[in-house]
């Protein structure tokens, strides 16, 4: 170890933090922990253990210089990010490369060396006046071989806290495996205006591959600033790829069948397509919602979550559509809202809670009213889009009893889902591994909302959920789920669901709560406890048992007309489909042949019934039971 460093640090730290640093035993903290410190010259340093008056003095401070503001019930608070800092910033995220290495076509890049000496000198004495807090977490269960320890060096007593509810405690962990190697995030608000980042422009999101570092810069919001998320989970990507196991953008839930037989499955679909809700359904059991590694051990697929809160979109979280969320947000316990819309007397609101908004509150752009306008004449909402709760799963009535098991839970199934209008059906099998992860996973759109990003009904490719969060070439990462599936023999069942199906007057063709039935009968597949039809694209429902599952599940009449509608192929909308997934890949690199091959396949198949069926095919045409 550069002796340098202890020295300073000897010098600089108050003998106890000095202490707990040193007792972890690890020079490399010590330099990493020195080297920012000398870097962003705070006011002082505090080192957060995992002990319980050390997270408490985070949680008190967040309030004390009001990154938080306590709500009127107890443990909840709420948090402001700036007016133009409510959502990750794709832009100014880049990955630190050299020679001009592309990383993949979705992902930003710029030269380390010029990215380090603009980072570097934003961070320069920027917690001048500020507390540098030195955290340490788990990602993953505690004492697991899933589990990766991380290291977040932060300006924000928001962030710590964020990351207090949303990961494991790290400092232990750490110190009993000196030897297993971390990841290591470096993050300062920058300047403060009224409580939020003020240089916004100079906003900046750096990922450093070969030394596991990120830096973040100038902004507040928790998917650009809370290293051990979105920002981890890049790190985490590259790393499964070079060890051979998954990290996914994936949901962790157990589903039980009739007798209370419960099997575990992984999810995966992009922002605002029902991920979160689908995890959290009454009546299953929630282990995480957002991240999971996957590993095989011993011929079968164990994943773990990642995490253990959830930082959810709380827009049209209410008592009918979200029941065990709506309850667990109403009650006593500690919950982070932030950009939600607070009136005089510390309740929070936001849109779609189904209660009556006050006339005059604080939200994201300060004293906020109806109809108040931006600077650009956009009316400003009641809460952002994308206004969010941050809460522990223990604080959730069906958190799984599984949460925090070391050795992962045996997953059945891998469950991928977008927003989609009018191409596929409500839920389906994969005919195989290689067709699932190729055209359930690999080819997943998903429709934009007004909500997100202006334009309404575009269509975003967005492989696995997981592309803009990957640090490796689409291709190997293709690879790597395709080789997953090797020494399993019996690899997870793929499904695609979809919740967005429209008729042609663009009316939904589902209720919202129809997911419980696909679920179900995801979950009974498991089992064969039922067969399916075999189409082109997949393995379909048949219509008694859905009747059945309706009826038993949501006491709802299911007719057949429904399922017609629903579960028809509509041959020209995936043709259409393959056209623009094939379009892409044929421009791409490093593409696994399985991939086209098992496209062209789908294609066919869709061709030749076509000849017989038509473009829009009923199910009854298909005859052969799996
Ligand atoms: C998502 O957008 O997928 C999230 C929130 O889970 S963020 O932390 O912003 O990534
Ligand atoms: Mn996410």
């Amino acid at each position: 170890m550069d002796k340098t460093y202890e020295d300073f640090l000897k010098e600089f730290l108050s003998a106890k933090e000095f202490n707990k640093l040193s007792k972890l035993n690890n020079p490399e903290i010590l330099s990493f922990v020195g080297e920012y410190i000398k870097l962003c010259e705070p006011k002082s340093v505090f080192v957060c253990t995992d002990s319980c008056q050390d997270k408490e003095y985070i949680r008190r401070q967040a309030v004390s210089i009001n990154e938080e503001k306590e709500l009127c019930v107890k443990g909840h608070t709420v948090h402001f990010d700036g007016y133009n800092d409510q959502g990750r910033d794709k832009s100014a995220t880049r990955y630190l490369v050299t020679g001009g290495q592309k990383i993949n076509r979705y992902a930003n890049s710029l030269e380390r060396e010029a990215g380090l000496k603009e980072i570097r000198g934003l961070l320069r004495a920027s917690m001048k006046q500020k507390e540098m807090l030195v955290c340490f977490f788990s990602l993953g269960p505690i004492n697991s071989d899933f589990s990766i320890g991380a290291i977040q060096i932060t300006d924000s007593f928001y962030v710590a806290h964020s990351e207090d509810i949303l990961y494991r405690p790290g400092y232990e962990e750490i110190k009993n495996n000196s030897r297993k190697g971390f990841f290591k995030f470096v993050h300062s608000a920058g300047k403060l205006e009224g409580n939020v980042s003020k240089d916004i422009e100079k906003r900046r999101v750096y990922i450093d591959l070969s030394q596991d570092i990120v830096y973040s810069v100038n902004t507040q919001y928790a998917g650009n600033t809370v290293g051990l998320k979105k920002l981890a989970l890049r790190l985490a990507i590259q790393k499964a790829g070079k060890e051979g196991w998954l990290a996914e953008h994936m949901f962790l839930m157990g589903i039980n069948d009739d007798k209370g037989k419960k099997e575990y499955f992984c999810g995966a679909y992009p922002s605002m397509c029902g991920k979160t809700s689908t995890a959290m359904l009454s009546g299953e059991s929630i282990v995480g919602d957002d991240i999971a590694y996957i590993r095989k051990n011993n011929g079968k697929a164990y994943a773990v979550n990642v995490e253990r809160g959830i930082f959810g979109i709380i827009k049209d979280v209410n008592e009918k559509n979200d029941a065990v969320l709506f309850n667990a947000l109403n009650s006593p316990g500690e919950i982070i809202f932030s950009n939600i819309l607070v009136d005089k007397d510390n309740h929070p609101f936001w849109i779609g809670k189904n209660d009556d908004l006050p006339h005059k509150g604080i939200n994201f752009s300060g004293h906020w009213f109806p109809g108040k306008t931006d600077n650009q004449g956009q009316e400003i909402p009641p809460s952002h889009k994308n206004a969010r709760y941050t809460i522990g799963l223990k604080g959730l009535e069906n958190v799984d009893d599984s949460l925090d098991d070391p050795g992962g839970l045996n997953v059945r199934g891998f469950i991928y889902g977008g927003r989609d209008s009018d191409t596929s059906v409500p839920v389906e099998e994969a005919l195989s591994w290689n067709h699932g992860i190729i055209l359930k996973a690999a080819s997943l759109e998903s429709e934009t909302t007004a909500a997100t990003l202006g334009q309404e009904g575009v269509r975003v490719f967005n492989p696995m959920s997981n592309v803009d969060f990957l640090s490796i070439p689409l291709g190997k990462y293709i690879e790597m789920n395709l080789n997953f599936s090797s020494g399993l023999p019996n690899p997870p069942l793929i499904f695609s669901v979809n919740y967005f199906l429209r008729d042609s007057q663009g009316k939904f063709l589902n209720d919202i709560q129809d997911k419980r039935v696909w679920l179900k009968w995801i979950r009974l597949r498991i089992d064969r406890s039922l067969k399916a039809i075999t189409t082109p694209t997949g393995l379909i429902p048949f219509y008694g048992d859905l009747k059945s599952l309706f009826s038993r599940v949501l006491s709802k009449d299911y007719s057949f007309r429904d399922y017609k509608r629903q579960f028809s192929l509509r041959v020209p909308e995936n043709l259409a489909k393959i056209e623009r997934i094939t379009n892409i890949y044929r421009e791409l690199e490093g593409i696994p042949e399985t991939l086209l091959r098992e496209i062209s396949a789908q294609r066919q198949r869709l061709e030749e019934c076509r000849k017989a069926g038509g473009d829009y095919i009923e199910p009854s045409f298909f005859s052969g039971e799996k």
